[in-house]
């Protein structure tokens, strides 16, 4: 079987932990988020490809959800030194390594799909993860605060100020120049289900889903999501912020309508989330939350038997 997966950062990568365990012999393809990257210190830095492939190469930091286990921050600290900013981000030194590699292969001319393939021959995955794109594209926040009206960065938005200004709106800058990566539509037109794990529906889900051609080559699937909403909030993180900025409730109903029937064919929502529908999707109840691997299989499980009634 041949399954496709959209993935942003912790919520993909959790839940693709668990769709290897429930479905061992599936071929999994993961197009990932690219809209997060960022250029720091010179070193492109790819956050969502990377929580993915920690994650499942068994190198994340469990309790974060996002960069390496065991890390140190000598890097930082001695940057920090020097007075260069940004000192609001984060980046480990093992990290480092990544965004080090990274940065050298791209600066030779691999593009980005080649390069996560050379950094996943080390984490050994077990799915083949592509960029939605080789071409750049980030994510940009516009808000307004005592500074006036303007664009920041979307790790700015998420990460210094916390998403506490309100977006106004996303732009994902370089999205005109952008084609999907190779193998992207390849994979989704051979897959026998594509699966929305449940990251978030607006900067994960939404921003990959703005490539070119790969809405309409998903629609064109048996499609099975995983709310990332239960009980009227995100299990985790700011995911309200991003639906508020685009005049879309919290709700598991909200984000069913927004990515609408035309891609979704079944949903699974939470136990309490009652009463979600939507003419021409099949709506299931399950327990929603990832507290270990075997909880998100069990998700994972109940999206490929659902998918396998749909298809
Ligand atoms: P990010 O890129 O690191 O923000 O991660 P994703 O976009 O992949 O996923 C973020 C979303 O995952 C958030 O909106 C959370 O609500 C959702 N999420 C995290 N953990 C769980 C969980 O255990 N169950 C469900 N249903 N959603 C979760
Ligand atoms: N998230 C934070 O909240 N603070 C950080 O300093 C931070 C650093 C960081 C470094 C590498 C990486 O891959 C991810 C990192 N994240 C950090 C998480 C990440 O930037 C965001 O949670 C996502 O991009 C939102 O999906
Ligand atoms: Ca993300
Ligand atoms: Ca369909």
């Amino acid at each position: 079987m041949r399954i496709v997966s959209l993935a942003g950062g912790i919520g993909g990568a959790r839940f693709l932990r668990g769709l290897k365990a429930a479905a061992p012999d599936a071929r999994i393809t993961v197009i990932g988020n690219t809209g997060d990257d960022i250029t720091l210190f010179g070193l492109r830095v790819c956050p969502d490809l990377d929580t993915v492939m920690y994650t499942l190469g068994g190198g994340i930091d469990e309790d974060q959800g996002w960069g390496r286990a065991k890390e140190s921050h000598a890097v930082k600290e001695e940057l920090a030194a020097y007075g260069v900013e940004p000192q609001w981000f984060g980046l480990g030194d093992r990290d480092f390594a990544t965004h080090i590699v990274r940065t050298q292969m791209l600066a030779a001319g691999y593009p980005l799909s080649a390069v996560t393939e050379a950094l996943c021959d080390r984490w050994k995955p077990g799915v083949r993860l592509l960029p939605m794109s080789d071409e750049r594209t980030e994510t940009h926040v516009v808000i307004e605060d005592e500074q006036g009206r303007r664009a920041v960065h979307f790790q700015e938005w998420w990460v210094r100020l916390r998403a506490s200004v309100p977006a106004l709106s996303f732009a994902l800058v370089g999205v005109e120049n952008a084609r999907p990566a190779p193998g992207v539509l390849d994979a989704i037109e051979e897959a026998d289900l594509v699966v929305l794990p449940p990251s978030n529906p607006v900067v994960s889900i939404g921003t990959i889903l703005q490539i070119p051609g790969i809405r309409e080559a998903v629609s064109a699937k048996t499609v099975v999501g995983v709310s990332p909403i239960v009980g009227g909030a995100p299990v985790r993180g700011m995911a309200d912020a991003c639906l508020t900025a685009i005049g879309v409730q919290t709700s598991a109903q909200a984000v069913l309508e927004l990515y609408g029937a035309g891609l979704i064919d079944g949903w699974l929502v939470a136990e309490q989330d009652t009463d979600v529908r939507l003419d021409g999707v099949r709506v299931e109840a399950r327990p929603l939350i990832m507290h270990d691997v075997a909880a998100a299989a069990d998700i994972a499980r109940a999206a490929v038997a659902l998918g396998g009634e749909l298809a």
